[in-house]
């Protein structure tokens, strides 16, 4: 094989085929109109299963239209098996509804290429309250979701809910041990933990690997901004299957919604999402940036 040969091998296999499952909130900035962009960027071929069509998504806005699509997923996944289409990774964000669930689980047992990564956000809660949409039967759907993932990506609260563990505002390490320790009695091997912070101006992101445990500690600018969930899940999704390690992708997805929110503060005309567009320059060159190699003798 060529040097040239090699390099093209190499991109070929470096351009992998994601699908994503998740509303389309129309305006909001949040799950596919935040996860096409985000992923494309990182060179991800994106195919889409959208879960619902809103006006808007449902955190500040009121009167919001929700028009459900989970009777339209079987015969679309029924029609890619007919053509063979199987992908490389299957990501889920917010879904439609309870009984959506037992499908999206079918996707995600059946539709992936055998080295299919599989990542589930729960995108169900925040701030220690279930979404309006959501209940707590879905709850114990999203909960028969967790062993078909790889990779389980909730939030505090999420965590919580799914886990049975009390919420709190303010923890200690021992709390955030204890709450991983239950949640992986679902099934899951692996979980990023995100907005884990232990003082007032700091946030982070646990990340748990078959029971080890490491943490990335960096600032927290706000509390609680719109969208944040489903930028930091999109490129963390994006990193990881462009070849970075897990907690690698983990931190590139922090610092790129870190400066999301930087690139938001003192717009208030802005508080439903981030403005991650322009920060998008600055995560591709995390995402090429090389790890410091120590020189050679
Ligand atoms: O960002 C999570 C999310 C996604 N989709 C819809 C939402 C929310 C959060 O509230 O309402 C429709």
């Amino acid at each position: 094989m060529t040097s040239q040969n090699k390099d093209e091998g190499e991109k070929a296999m470096d351009y992998k085929k994601i699908l994503t499952i998740q509303d389309i909130s129309c305006v909001g900035q949040c799950s596919l109109t935040v996860a096409l962009p985000i992923l494309s960027a990182c060179g991800m071929e994106t195919c889409i299963l959208p879960s619902a069509v809103l006006s808007t998504h449902t955190a500040g806005f009121s009167g919001f239209t929700f028009r459900d699509l989970t009777d339209d997923m079987p015969a679309i996944q029924a029609h890619w098996q007919k053509e063979g289409i199987r992908f490389d990774s299957i990501y889920t964000g917010y879904l439609g509804s309870t009984k959506q669930v037992g499908y999206v689980k079918n996707i995600l047992e059946t539709m992936g290429e055998e080295h299919c990564v599989k990542i589930v956000d729960p995108a169900f809660a925040d701030n220690g309250n279930l979404y309006p949409i959501f209940n707590s039967v879905y709850v114990d759907a999203m909960k028969t979701l967790c062993p078909a993932a790889d990779i389980l990506l909730p939030n505090i609260s999420e965590a919580c809910f799914l886990a049975g563990v009390e919420y709190k505002e303010v923890y200690d390490e021992d709390y955030v041990k204890g709450l991983l320790a239950e949640l992986s009695k679902l099934g899951c091997s692996t979980i990023v933990l995100t907005g884990v912070g232990y003082s007032p101006e700091k946030t982070g992101v646990v990340v748990y690997e078959n029971g080890k445990i490491s943490y990335y500690e960096h600032r927290r600018i706000a509390k609680g901004c719109h969208g944040t969930g489903d930028v930091y899940a999109s490129a963390f999704t994006g990193a990881l299957l462009g070849g970075k390690p897990i907690f690698e992708a983990a931190k590139i997805a922090a610092d790129y919604t870190v400066l999301c929110i930087e690139n938001t503060q003192g717009d208030p005309d802005h508080w439903y999402g981030v403005k991650f567009e322009t920060a998008l320059p600055d995560l591709i060159g995390m995402l090429h940036c090389k790890e410091k190699q120590p020189p050679l003798d």
